[in-house]
Formats: C-alpha cells, structure tokens, sequence
C-alpha cells in the first residue's frame, strides 16, 4: 500500500492551487480521532453537526446491511448479479447528504446508497434487483443495481463507464440556461470510477466542463471520482501516470481537490463547498476521493486471483463506518447499545422486506413491448399475441 500523505489544511478551491490537488484532506485519522484542521476554529466539532453525522452515520450502516445480504442472495442464487459498495459508504453517502434533492445525481455502479439517503423507498430498490413487478426502476429490463428514481433526481445508471461526467456537464449547461440567477441554480453531481478517467469521455467532459460558461459563470456541476484504486483488474497505476488524478482537473481549468474518501466528515466537508461554488457559478469542482474497493468488483470477480489481499486487510483498518461511530463515540451522541440496535433495525428491515419482494411476479409481459412509442404499433401488438400464446403454452416461467 502506497503510504498516504494527508494534509489537515481545508482547500482552498483556488483552480491554480495544486496543493489541494496533492494531498490528501482529512478530518479524521485512522481511529476516528478528530485532526485539527489549518484555520479553522468554526464550530470545534469537525465542522460538521453531530445531527448531519448521525444521520450520515445510519445511511452508511444501512447501506453496508443491504450490500452484504444482497451479496449473500447473489450467491445462493436468488439474484442474478451485485456490485456492492463495501468501504466505499463514506463517499457516497457525504456526497448525498451535501446535496439537495433538486440537485441531480449521475450514478456510477456503487452510489445506489445516495438514492437510498435521499428517501428512495428500499422495498423499490430490492424489487428492482429481482426485476420483479415492483420494480419502477426499470421493470425488470435491466441487471441489479441500475437504480433510478426522477422523484429524487438520481438518473438510471448506465453501465456505460464515464457516460456520467459528459451527461452531467450537458445537464449542468441546461440547468444553467433554465436557472440564469446564481445562489439558486440545482446542481449536477457526476460520480465515475478511477477506471473511467482513461475513458475519452473523461477528458471531453473535463474540457467542455472548464469551457463552458454560460452567462460568464461557471457551470452548476461537481464531477467526483471514487478512486477505489482497482478497475476490476487493472490496479490505479496503469491507469493514470500523473500524481494524482485530481491534478488532471487543473489542466482543464477545474478546480482538482483530492480527499479522504474513507472520512465521511472530510467528504462532507469538500462537498458542501464544492455545492456552494457551483450554486454561485465558480470553476466546476472534480473531486478525487481516495477510498479501497475491499470487496470484488462485483459478484462476477475473484479478486484474491489478482491482488495481494494483505493489502486489502490493512484498508479494513481504514473503514469509513468505524471511524465515525468511534467520532460520535467520543462526542457522547452515539453508544455501543445504539450502535447494536441500529445495526438490528436495518438487518431487521431489509430480511422483512425481502421476504416480502422476492415473492412478487415477473412484471406483465405486455410491459416488454411498451414504453418506446406512446400507443404500441400494429406489428408489436401483433409480437405480444404470439408471444402471450407461447407463453400460455410454455411449461416454463411466462
Ligand atoms: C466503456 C466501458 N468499457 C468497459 C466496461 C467494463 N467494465 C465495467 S466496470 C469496469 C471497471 C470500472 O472501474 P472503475 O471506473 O475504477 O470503477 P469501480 O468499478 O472500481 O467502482 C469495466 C472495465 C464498461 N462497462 N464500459
Ligand atoms: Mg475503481
């Protein structure tokens, strides 16, 4: 493991300054003891309110909960595929708790979590995983973990690596020209992976998103990366030969800050300044947030077969959960029995509720024939025919 060389001094979101760009914000250590932080005397709690923590605190235990029994399932073969966000909690969730819910989301694989922390119904998010007729995601066309929900403005994943920076910068560029006033203009978030910069479609986003400037200002957008340090296989340092990558932003007139993506205060902290320049109109921000994918890629990976899994044990010691309940520990907000109860409700809540969904039919198969045009044409009323009477006939699933 590269050793990590953090910095205490809170960015300063000045597009030249590569500082920011080169080390590594946190606000917690490893324990989950509070740093201080260069400057900042605010509110001496971490900058961050012990409510906000608390609540980031129950979403990232929640999502954790759900990941690890939905992984189990895909293995005893009740769903067909996963990709969870194991470690990576902290990221996801301090980036959804910065945002308001008329700010849109451009997922990649592991943000189903910042949906989740938005309010989107978990019965919704386990149906779609089964594609079964409760799921209003996607009506069962697509594989697991392709949320999407317009209600919490968190657009369908696309498994397409790096569609979610150029789709965002374009979202931004409308929700600029729609909302001209600064201080009030909803924001496009944009998550990909460390894997997705050596797409083409980073860098075409990266330019457009400095070019761009509607008005004079800057686009309302924040472009993140969770550099986990794997793309499946293929480990960081054969994919990018610079520093960092959040230093690439400021070859592209962005403002590149780099962070603890396993520090949940750190994160929450960049973001909400990230969100606040975006509403105002400043350079775009591209966030690196450094975190580890503990687990496999997905539940089609073996990783052991690729990897040096020591490494892996000594990122555990880093896990983004730990080090924020031993944070609200130390506050006095949050004890060793509120730590077991909430653990019990959420795997309470997602064993009830999977009972319930995994026994729900297949959606209609008139629905596989609709949705492309607003009355169904002759030849595809005439293909649902044929297929309800084979399906009629058919001794298998219909
Ligand atoms: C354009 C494209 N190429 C290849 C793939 C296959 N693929 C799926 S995920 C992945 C790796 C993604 O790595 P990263 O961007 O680091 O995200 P992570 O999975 O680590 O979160 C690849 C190569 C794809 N989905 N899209
Ligand atoms: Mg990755």
């Amino acid at each position: 493991m590269a050793e990590l060389s953090y910095s205490t001094a809170f960015p300063s979101f000045d597009p030249a300054d590569l500082a920011q760009a080169r080390g590594l914000f946190r606000v917690l250590d490893e324990h989950g003891r509070e740093v201080a932080v260069d400057g900042d005397e605010a509110t001496g709690q971490a900058g961050v309110e012990d409510e906000v923590a608390l609540r980031m605190w129950r979403s990232m235990v929640r999502i954790r909960v759900v990941d690890d029994r939905l992984l189990a399932l895909q293995r005893q073969g009740r769903i067909g595929f996963y990709g969870a966000a194991t470690g990576q909690e902290a990221s996801v969730i301090a980036a959804a708790e910065a945002m308001e819910i008329r700010d849109w989301i451009h997922p990649a694989l592991r943000e189903g979590g910042m949906a989740l922390h938005r309010g989107f119904s978990l019965r919704t998010w386990l149906s779609h995983c089964f594609g079964n007729a409760e799921d209003t995601c996607t009506k069962g066309r697509q594989m697991p973990c392709h949320y999407g929900s317009r209600a919490h403005g968190y657009v369908t994943l696309s498994s397409v690596m790096t569609t979610q920076f150029p789709q965002a910068v374009g979202t931004a560029y409308a929700m600029a020209l729609k909302h001209p006033s600064p201080d009030d203009r909803p924001i496009c978030f944009a998550a990909i992976g460390d894997g997705a910069t050596s797409e083409g479609d980073f860098h075409v986003a990266m330019n457009f998103a400095g070019v761009m400037r509607p008005g004079g200002r800057g686009l309302p957008l924040i472009l993140f990366c969770q550099n986990n340090q794997w793309a499946i296989s293929t480990p960081g340092s054969k994919q990018c030969a610079a520093e960092t990558l959040a230093i690439k932003a400021v070859g592209y007139g962005l403002v590149g800050v780099r962070v603890d993506g396993n520090d949940a205060l750190a994160v929450l902290r960049v973001m909400r300044e990230a969100v606040a320049r975006a509403r105002r109109g400043e350079p775009p921000v591209f966030i690196e947030a450094v975190t580890y994918r503990v687990g496999a890629h997905t539940t089609s990976d073996d990783p052991s077969r690729y990897r040096d899994e020591s490494v892996t044990e000594r990122w555990r010691d880093l896990d983004p959960i730990a080090r924020l309940e031993a944070w609200l520990g130390s506050r006095g907000v949050l004890s060793a029995a509120d730590v077991a109860d909430w653990r019990q409700a959420c795997d309470t809540e997602v064993r009830t509720l999977l009972t319930e969904v995994e026994g729900i039919a297949p959606p209609a198969l008139r629905t596989l024939f609709e949705d492309v045009y607003a009355e169904m044409p002759a030849h595809l009323e005439t293909q649902f025919a044929a297929a309800s009477a084979q399906a009629s006939t058919s001794v298998g699933p219909a």
